[in-house]
């Protein structure tokens, strides 16, 4: 018989490691807490939690005294409802006169005192309010009221377990303590992430959300998908009267948990900026024209049959959104293939994980990740090769950083300095584009120390043989010398990787944005097949997607070489199904990618483009000759929230709806399809791209008749039945579900390749080290990467019409304290910028993040023009842009404030 313990009279099954008060919410006990909350560390300090044990009752502190076989607990009695009310009141009255009432409505404490009734009647002598102002509204999103504050330290908890922060402490002793924000007086100066875990945890309202300081109710709570980043979290979204009150996690999502990013949860002013779309407009001279939707509409089949008449179907093209739906992106595709007759159609996959996607699908089966984010907490060894997840994704950042807080090793392999170094067993901080010899360093370590999987390799893996000749071949000496890592460090690394074994790998934008994108993640993928790390559990590739629905975006085949559900174009079997579901045939051979199609509008063979919710003016590499090719279209069709760089130089611009406005499914980076639902109606006329395409789909002729994205979805799943035939809008309630969904009863897939590789077996790679073009060039003395930082997103039109706007003003060129001193350069002057390709100028960081000759710059702001000077150059397989390396000099511009 299983050990017991009885609680208020109940019988209860001991559970090994539950604490009392574990116990007796098991018991359906309302114990009262203040310093505890459920999912962090106990604190035990406030002993409202105190129950009574045993015949003789005695006192016990549910929340840290551990359940053992045999108690008799009681959680309520007379004795302990007197002493709870002494407690509350001794919180209360330690604050000053009427900070708290007691009110079943209010906060935490203030439902307390109502339950307990407290009795209002304070003693005299109040202790006097310590000194610091009582109300900090310093930071734009989280505001602190002293008042209100008992120290409780859930803040400190939530801080530290949740984001693994560490903003907060208590300074004094007795009567005088008060709460700190890390070095600064007032909040805006701390090292807050605004990711509002405090807030959450906060039981008095001490710490509120700034834009909730009235308490209005709201009128309805809409479960959604995030549209940030391609974690997916999911989030509930309060509304009143078409406003949006607050966004917060959805608890227990499997994504995320109830935690959210300073984006995801505060970055949603956007959505009722008057500068949003609200109508069709027409250019017309300088200036626009407003349309009415049906002339819109009628006006734009009219000019894409024009052009595909005169030129033919391949004089136009479309870029989809990964920032729209899954339905959006899959019919426009569908129209352009169906409808025009043309393979033209690209997304901005190609301008951010293409080389990833290419190089997984040749060596496993599939461009996808092999883990999951779940994945993260199994994991015994995470090595973050090229990606800077605590500021672009910040809600796997902070579970990689809780990770090696409890002792997990983390190898980052970054030329800069970035967060996650700081917790890192191993910081490889390699010259920009040498990830192939790093990499093939520690191959050849592995291979040669024997410390890899040899059954999984013998029974799964093919090209072992030669990928160890290759390696014989190899010089240590010469290959760490290229990647300017100290051979040790590399050791180091190899090591830790052989001595665990299955290990995690998590990869960014630093591998697949180069000349050598694709070899960079092949070389990487070696390692993740030598360790036997892919298809096991805690264990794999888990490149970290970008938008929020990129994944989805490339999955609905957004791609000129493969259709919906990556499946080719030249199978008979792929084009007999399409052909009998579309009603169309497929165009035949392939059509161009994303800066093909910009080469052939300068060139003049390319006439129209759609552009879906992307900003390549802005974002594309080398942007004076992107506006160039733009320029010359005769016809550029932009669907947008927002008048972007690349609206401005359109010929329609279609206002759409936003994720908080639409209907339909977004695909995160770990293959998942997840609900997204509409909280507001979008403004003005604006509406959601899907259903514009349909009707322009019906003026050209075509028989559509889906009345809702769930239709479309309907036909994704029969087109691609492999991946997606299992997966229905209705399926999708709570988590989603991770594709290959084959059928309606599968369950979703979160770790592929766990069996078998998807492509029988997985293919070892030899590959070979080429030095970027961009590697010294002449007179050109600096390496410039490029990319994002925590408060802003991509082109920035949304987080820049937020107050995310006040706490990144501007993009900071990075630059190492002994290259500034050389270039006379001080923090927050102005320098010039120059490449072979172009020139800009921005505000300097003088910071040890970068590495000595090593530059970085953000692209989020247009005046920044980051992408003036970036190049043309780019991955020859997958034509990934190298945004990462580009070779510029710098002309100190003198200072300004
Ligand atoms: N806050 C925020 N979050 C975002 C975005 C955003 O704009 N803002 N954008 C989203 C999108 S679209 C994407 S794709 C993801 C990107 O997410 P990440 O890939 O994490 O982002 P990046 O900052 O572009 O680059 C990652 C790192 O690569 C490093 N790096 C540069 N060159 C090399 C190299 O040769 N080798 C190695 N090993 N590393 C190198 C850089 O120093 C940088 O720290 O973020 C998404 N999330
Ligand atoms: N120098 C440099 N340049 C880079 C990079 C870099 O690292 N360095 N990274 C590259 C990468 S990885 C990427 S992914 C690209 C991203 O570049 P883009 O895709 O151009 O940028 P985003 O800001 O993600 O979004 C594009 C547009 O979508 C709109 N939008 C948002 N939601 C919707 C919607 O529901 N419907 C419609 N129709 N529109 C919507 C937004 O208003 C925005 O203008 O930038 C690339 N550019
Ligand atoms: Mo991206």
């Amino acid at each position: 018989m299983s050990a017991t313990l009885r609680i208020d009279g109940r019988t209860l099954e001991l559970r090994a490691g539950a604490t009392l008060l574990a116990a007796a919410r098991r018991a359906g006990a309302d114990v009262p807490t203040l310093c505890h909350r459920d999912g962090l560390a106990p604190e035990g300090g406030c002993r409202l939690c105190l129950v009574e044990v045993g015949a003789r009752g005695q006192l016990a502190a549910a929340c840290h005294t551990p359940a053992a076989a045999g108690l008799e607990v009681r959680t309520e009695s007379l004795a302990l409802g007197e002493l709870r009310r002494e407690i509350l009141a001794l919180v209360r009255d330690a604050r000053p006169a009427g900070a708290f009432r007691a009110s079943p409505e209010g906060d935490e404490l203030e439902r307390l005192l109502a339950r307990y009734a407290v009795p209002d009647a304070a003693p005299p002598g109040r202790p006097a309010t310590p000194a610091p102002a009582p109300l900090d509204t310093s930071h734009p999103y989280v505001r602190f009221q002293d008042d209100r504050c008992i120290r409780c330290r859930r803040c400190l908890h939530a801080c530290e377990e949740v984001q693994g922060q560490f903003v907060y402490g208590i300074e004094g002793r007795g009567a005088g303590t008060r709460l700190v924000f890390g070095p600064g007086e007032r909040f805006a100066e701390s090292d807050c992430t605004a990711c509002g875990a405090c807030v959450d945890a906060c039981p008095t309202g001490a710490l509120s959300d700034r834009d909730r300081i009235e308490t209005v109710p709201a009128t309805r709570t809409t479960r959604s998908t995030c549209a940030y980043c391609g974690v997916g979290c999911q989030i509930e979204i309060e509304t009143r009267d078409e406003r949006v009150l607050r966004i917060h996690g959805a608890a227990g999502a499997a994504v995320n948990r109830g935690h959210l990013c300073g984006k995801g949860r505060y970055a949603h002013g956007y959505q009722a900026s008057p500068e949003r779309l609200r109508e069709p407009l027409l250019r017309e001279g300088e200036g626009w024209r407003a349309l009415s939707w049906p002339e819109a509409i009628a006006w734009l089949a009219r000019r894409l049959r024009e052009i595909q008449r005169r030129h033919g179907p391949d004089a136009l093209g479309a870029m989809t959104s990964s920032r729209s739906t899954n339905e959006a992106a899959y019919l426009l595709q569908k129209l352009f293939r169906s409808q025009i007759g043309t393979n033209n159609v690209d997304c901005c996959a190609r301008v951010c994980h293409a080389s990833t996607a290419l190089a997984l699908q040749l060596l496993t089966g599939t461009g996808a990740a092999s883990a999951s984010y779940a994945d993260l907490e199994r994991a015994r060894l995470i090595v973050v090769a090229g990606a800077n997840p605590t500021e672009a994704h910040p809600v796997v950042g902070a579970r990689i950083k809780q990770a090696a807080l409890r002792g997990v090793p983390l190898v980052v392999i970054d030329p800069r300095h970035v967060e996650l170094a700081d917790y890192a067993a191993c910081h490889l901080q390699l010259r920009p584009g040498t990830n192939v010899p790093l990499f093939n360093a520690l191959a050849k370590l592995l291979v040669e120390s024997g410390a890899i999987d040899r059954a999984y390799v013998q029974e799964r893996l093919e090209g072992f043989e030669e990928l160890v000749t290759f390696s014989r071949g190899l010089s240590l000496e010469d290959l760490a010398r290229t990647c300017e890592v100290p051979l040790e460090g590399i050791r180091t690394a190899a090591r830790l990787i052989g001595e665990v074994g299955p290990t995690l790998f998590v990869s960014g934008l630093g591998l697949s944005e180069l000349t050598q994108g694709t070899a960079s993640v092949m070389a990487l993928t070696n390692l993740g097949m030598l360790t036997g790390s892919i298809g096991r559990p805690g264990a794999g590739m888990l490149p970290l997607r970008g938008q929020n629905n990129v994944q989805g975006n490339a999955d609905m085949g957004s791609m000129p070489t493969q259709v919906t559900g990556y499946q080719r174009l030249d199978d008979p079997a792929v084009r007999r199904r399409f052909a009998e579901i579309w009603g169309a045939p497929l165009p035949g051979g392939p059509g161009l990618t994303l800066p093909e199609m910009l080469e052939a509008a300068r060139a003049g063979s390319l006439r129209g483009l759609w552009i879906q919710g992307e900003d390549p003016a802005q974002s594309d590499p080398d942007e004076t000759r992107v506006r160039e090719a733009l320029g010359c279209l005769e016809l550029l069709v932009v669907q947008e929230l927002f008048l972007s760089e690349t609206a401005r130089l359109a010929h329609l611009v279609l206002p759409a709806a936003g994720a908080l406005e639409q209907e339909g499914t977004f695909t995160n980076g770990e293959r998942r399809i997840q609900a997204v639902r509409p909280a507001l109606p979008p403004p003005g006329s604006a509406r959601p791209d899907w259903e514009v395409i349909r009707d322009v789909g019906i003026a050209l002729g075509a028989t559509w008749s889906y009345a809702s994205p769930s239709n479309v979805l309907e036909e994704i799943a029969a087109v691609a039945p492999s991946l997606f035939g299992g997966v229905r809008f209705e399926r999708l309630a709570g988590d989603g579900l991770q594709w290959p969904c084959p059928d309606l009863d599968h369950p979703g897939t979160a770790t592929v390749h766990a069996e078998r590789f998807l492509r029988g077996r997985g293919r070892l790679a030899v590959v070979e080290y080429a030095p970027s073009p961009e590697h010294g060039v002449p007179g050109f003395p600096y390496l410039l990467v490029t990319g994002r930082i925590r408060d802003h997103y991509n082109v920035g039109t949304m987080t820049r019409r937020t107050p995310n706007q006040e706490l990144a003003p501007e993009d900071r060129l990075e630059i190492h304290p002994d290259d500034a001193a050389r270039e006379g350069v001080a923090d927050g002057a102005r320098v010039g910028l120059e490449s072979r390709w172009g020139a800009t100028r921005a505000r300097a960081r003088v910071t040890a993040r970068v590495s000595p000759g090593t530059l970085f710059l953000s692209f989020h702001q247009p005046e920044t023009h980051a992408n003036r000077v970036t190049g043309p150059q780019r991955d020859p397989q997958s034509n990934c842009p190298e945004y990462k390396i580009t070779a510029v000099r710098l002309h100190a511009a003198g200072r300004t404030s």
